[in-house]
């Protein structure tokens, strides 16, 4: 009987408890959920907002921060307080200095402290205004007091409620869709692009305003909706009409639509002879067309142009440089005030002149061209010299073109790193890249003028295919903002903002997401090795890859693992990539036992005996970081399953199934790699290290015919 009495408390125990953790969530509110909040953090919340008061007329933006204010409240507090034209105590205040004199007062500190905040920044403060106690939050500009309102929302969701100031540091923090017009998404993972091109301009998805209140929420202020492998139609006036339908829901957010231009658009229409950018009527037909995107999109952003890259056309079709036809386009924009964004990811088209090292190309092109490109061009460079791998070093542009405004470009989907089946955390990797010193006096993030995202948004319900790639989506805007904020308190933000403030499960949801891209790299790619993924579809492992047409295609070009040791020679000795860095870093990395071990094989070949710093031979050292890969991924899982009393049933099965198939992932990375290493090295695996599952012929044969995000 006790037993029974002990069993049905229990269970009536767990099913409050899952009442109290909430019901299932689809993951659509993203960080926005607005939650109920505990009866502590809402008298809190409610100090600070017995009515809302706009200083001045409303705006489209003005009204898109009250719609937020009454979203947030009425689901934190249960209903939203009373808009009211006069200030009153305990009113949330929101007032630029054009809307309030008091603001507007130079013997004000508060004015003082907003002329240091530019267009965008925003503050939140306690202060007394015409008599009364008040929550201020104040900008220069309407899209400052939106993000002033997001700001002070995610306090209230948290309950912390303090004081703050914040401007961006980075003037450019934009999206990149890699979005086709027939809505497939290359390399996207999360459905559909949610561009529903055919549908606009007269069908406009509710989704486009809120991807809008997302992205506004973090500051993002631009987004690429298409393809950067382009289309010409994307030019023509039916496409430019669609794009305007989508710059007009964003317009009131503060983002500002731009299009992945195709370089030889006007010849591919039929409407030039050439795309040569020095011919007259091609440069005609250019300024023509920004007039006319101008026209229906007054704030257009600008161009983002992949030329000369993977057989995308550009200007050395015609001898001419990169400078020659980003010039050419910026030309055009510039009377209008746009930009180009021109990219360095180059590398030989197919049959041409192969350089000794994928890795130093885009610095051979670019690095001559510094200070040729006009005022509104900046170079577009990926974080690291070769692509998007779980780990590379900073690329060596940064730093090097010190005449040339850099976009930072990283990629928000998970391309490399598992889609959005595996759960890595995207923040470290990004953080480490930031802040990486140059050595020329300046970090990576000190180079910067501007910030771009590969998106990993797409139709699924939950916008990013899981729910923790969301956390990838907000540390990107989170540090394209401030490129100085740490990854950690990115995740902790995240977690209270996605599961809830308790610490009970922000503080794992923290360890795991701070934890989670190492194990990936030490599954996939330890030690500096990189781009070891199947052809095209870049799922899952293929280092034994050696037939592809071009040379730096194949696995084995980078990893030249034989009988006697493993990893690609850049020194002096070798292919010398290492002299494009600034000589502290050239000089430190020449030796592998100054190279940060975790870029050890990325920069050094070595004998499978090197001896490692953990007592180790670089053969045994390689075996331990697969299996502390799987380890960790095991690890990751047992800590999900830990949460299962804390989480909704729907989102904690959702990630538990991806937490499953990521072990087996990882399992398969770390057996296929062990079983081919060992096939070159012809090395015993030592006592302790299990050998893998299948022979290697097995994983030589898996084939992944309908891999997603193909494009
Ligand atoms: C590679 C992708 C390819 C992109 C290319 C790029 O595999 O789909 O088109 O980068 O950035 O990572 O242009």
């Amino acid at each position: 009987m006790r037993f029974f009495v002990h069993a049905a408390l229990t269970a009536l125990l767990l099913s409050l408890a899952a009442t109290a953790f909430g019901a299932d969530e689809d993951g659509y509110d993203l960080w926005l959920r607005y939650r109920p909040l505990e009866r502590a953090s809402q008298q809190r919340v409610q100090a600070q907002a017995r009515s809302i008061v706009l200083a001045g007329a409303s705006s489209p933006t003005t009204d898109a921060a009250l719609a937020e204010l009454d979203k947030g409240l009425s689901g934190t507090m249960g209903r939203a307080p009373a808009h009211t034209a006069r200030i009153g105590d305990g009113a949330l205040l929101l007032a630029t200095p054009a809307r309030l004199p008091a603001l507007a007062d130079t013997a004000s500190p508060l004015r003082t402290e907003l002329a240091t905040l530019g267009d965008e920044g925003y503050l939140l403060r306690q202060t007394r205004m015409q008599g009364h106690q008040v929550t201020l939050i104040a900008a220069n500009t309407d899209i400052g007091l939106l993000y002033g309102a997001f700001a002070w929302l995610r306090e209230a969701a948290i309950g912390n409620m303090r004081a703050a100031s914040s401007a961006p540091k980075l003037q450019l923090r934009l999206l990149n869709h890699w979005d086709n017009l027939d809505r497939t998404v290359e390399r996207g993972y999360a459905g559909q692009s949610i561009w529903d091109w055919w549908a606009l301009p007269d069908i406009k998805d509710q989704r486009y305003t809120d991807y809008a209140r997302a992205n506004a929420s973090l500051g993002i202020n631009g987004t690429v909706l298409n393809n950067v492998n382009s289309k010409p139609e994307i030019l023509t006036a039916p496409f430019i009409a669609k794009a305007a339908a989508v710059a007009d829901i964003l317009r009131p957010y503060g983002i500002k639509v731009y299009l992945s231009a195709r370089f030889s658009t006007p010849l591919e229409l039929h409407e030039t002879s050439t795309a040569d950018p020095l011919a007259p009527e091609v440069q005609q037909w250019w300024n023509k067309k920004a007039d006319e995107i101008y026209k229906s999109i007054p704030d257009f952003g600008g161009f983002l142009v992949k030329a000369n890259s993977e057989g995308q056309p550009g200007p050395q079709d015609y001898h001419r440089t990169h400078a020659d036809g980003a010039n050419m386009l910026a030309a055009a924009v510039a009377p209008h005030k746009g930009i180009v964004m021109w990219r360095a990811f180059v590398y030989a088209p197919k049959g041409a002149h192969l350089a000794d090292d994928r890795a130093k190309q885009a610095y051979e092109e670019f690095k001559p061209l510094d200070g040729t490109f006009a005022a509104n061009v900046l170079v577009q460079v990926k974080n690291g010299a070769i692509d998007f791998q779980p780990r590379e070093p900073f690329h060596p542009l940064f730093g090097a073109m010190p005449k040339t405004p850099l976009m930072m470009e990283f990629q928000i989907t998970k391309e490399y790193l598992g889609y959005s089946t595996d759960l890595a955390y995207l923040g470290t990797l990004f953080e480490e890249t930031l802040d990486s010193d140059t050595r020329t006096g300046k970090t990576v993030a000190q180079t910067l003028s501007g910030m771009a995202g590969v998106a990993n948004i797409g139709s699924d319900r939950n916008w990013a295919g899981s729910h923790f790639d969301q956390a990838n989506w907000y540390a990107f805007g989170k540090l394209a903002w401030n490129p100085q904020a740490t990854a950690s308190d990115i995740a902790i933000e995240w977690a209270a903002l996605t599961f809830g403030p308790d610490q009970r499960v922000t503080t794992p949801v923290t360890e795991m997401l701070m934890m989670s891209r190492e194990t990936v790299v030490n599954y996939m790619t330890p030690l500096g090795l990189h781009h070891m993924m199947g052809t095209s579809h870049h799922f899952g492992p293929a280092p034994w890859v050696d037939n592809l047409e071009r040379p730096d295609w194949n696995p084995v070009y980078y990893h030249r693992a034989d009988r006697n040791g493993i990893g690609f020679n850049r020194t002096a000795i070798g292919s010398n990539a290492l002299e494009q860095y600034a000589p502290e870093i050239a000089r430190q990395y020449a030796d592998p036992h100054t190279t940060p071990q975790q870029l050890l094989l990325w920069f050094h070949h070595l004998p499978w005996d090197y001896a490692m710093p953990s007592g180790r031979t670089l053969w045994a050292e390689l075996l331990a970081r697969y299996d502390k890969g799987v380890a960790d991924t095991k690890l990751l899982h047992a800590r999900w399953t830990a949460l299962k009393p804390f989480i909704d049933t729907r989102r904690y099965t959702e990630v538990e199934q991806r937490l499953v198939r990521q072990t087996q992932n990882a399992i398969l990375w770390r057996d296929a790699c062990i079983a081919y290493f060992q096939s070159v090295s012809g090395l015993p695996l030592p006592p302790g290290v299990q050998a893998p599952a299948h022979p290697l012929e097995y994983y030589k044969a898996l084939r992944y015919p309908y891999a997603p995000g193909r494009g």
